[in-house]
């Protein structure tokens, strides 16, 4: 996720896979304790507290989550990307997703339309191995960055985990779409360590089966800042330790913040 956005100039849109909305606007200078408003439903959040919590403050240049039905983010991405092209400006967008949403009808009309247009949007696809229960191998027997080829497009695979190599491929394809060369597709392989949300058991998980030469991308980043001699393991703590303050703080301060309630039912930002 960081990969994929750090380079990009505040006028670009992206527009995350629902993973990685609060990272982007976190990058994008929102403020955490608003985000957290957000996740508690607190007149505070940038959305008054309502649904969907994914979004934030839309002067950020973030595509809105206009539903939770994954695969038509690619369609408002795309449609982001037209207007551009239509300003004759030269913003791009850059749009995150998953493996298993890859295989909505919806990103392949996203994507072939933007082929066929020109329109500069670069789509990232996250693969992690995981659609919720399901290992990738049941819905997918091929290869996502392959598709590109069908499209007429530039397609890479690229290290998921090494947040360097996203950056590289992405800011090329970034490079490429502002240019007003058109779209391209990048597979990042990675790993879903974790469970599909914080309390899911994975009792459908066979950890014996989770990849044994992967590193976590914080690691293999960390490991490369201290053998290159870019930090030292000192310096690496004390950022954990300040991360880890600056989010106690984020939420205390969203807990104590008041509930959203009938003022923030009005039908202001529904209608322009
Ligand atoms: C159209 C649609 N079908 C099913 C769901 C339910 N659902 C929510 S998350 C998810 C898994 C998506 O997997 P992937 O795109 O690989 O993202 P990941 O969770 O691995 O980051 C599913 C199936 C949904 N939100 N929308």
């Amino acid at each position: 996720m960081v990969g994929s956005f750090i380079d990009l100039r505040a006028d670009d849109a992206v527009a995350p896979h629902y993973r990685d909305p609060f990272g982007v606007y976190l990058m994008r200078g929102a403020e955490m304790w608003r985000l957290a408003c957000q996740v508690l439903g607190k007149a505070g959040g940038y959305n008054k507290g309502r649904s969907v919590p994914f979004n934030g403050p839309v002067e950020l240049n973030v595509v809105p989550w206009v539903a939770g039905d994954l695969g038509t983010s690619l369609g408002t991405a795309t449609g982001a990307a037209l207007a551009f092209q239509q300003e004759d400006s030269d913003r791009v967008c850059v749009c995150t997703f998953g493996d298993g949403t890859a295989n909505r009808g919806d990103v392949h009309e996203a994507i072939n339309l933007a082929a066929c247009w020109q329109l500069p949007i670069v789509y990232v696809c996250q693969n992690n191995g995981w659609a919720i229960s399901q290992p990738v191998g049941g819905y997918l027997a091929g290869s996502i960055a392959a598709r590109a080829a069908g499209y007429g497009i530039p397609g890479e695979r690229v290290d998921g985990n090494d947040v360097d190599a996203v950056r590289s491929s992405v800011a090329a394809a970034v490079a490429r779409a502002r240019a007003g060369h058109g779209p391209s597709l990048i597979e990042a392989r990675t790993w879903r360590w974790r469970g599909h949300w914080a309390g899911d058991e994975q009792a459908y998980r066979d950890a014996a089966l989770d990849p044994v030469d992967v590193e976590d991308p914080l690691d293999l980043y960390a490991h490369r800042l201290l053998e290159q001699g870019c930090a030292d393991l000192g310096q690496l703590q004390a950022i954990h330790a300040d991360v880890e303050a600056e989010v106690a703080d984020a939420v205390a301060r969203a807990e104590a913040a008041p509930d959203a309630g009938v003022d923030e039912l009005g039908v202001d930002d529904v209608y322009a």
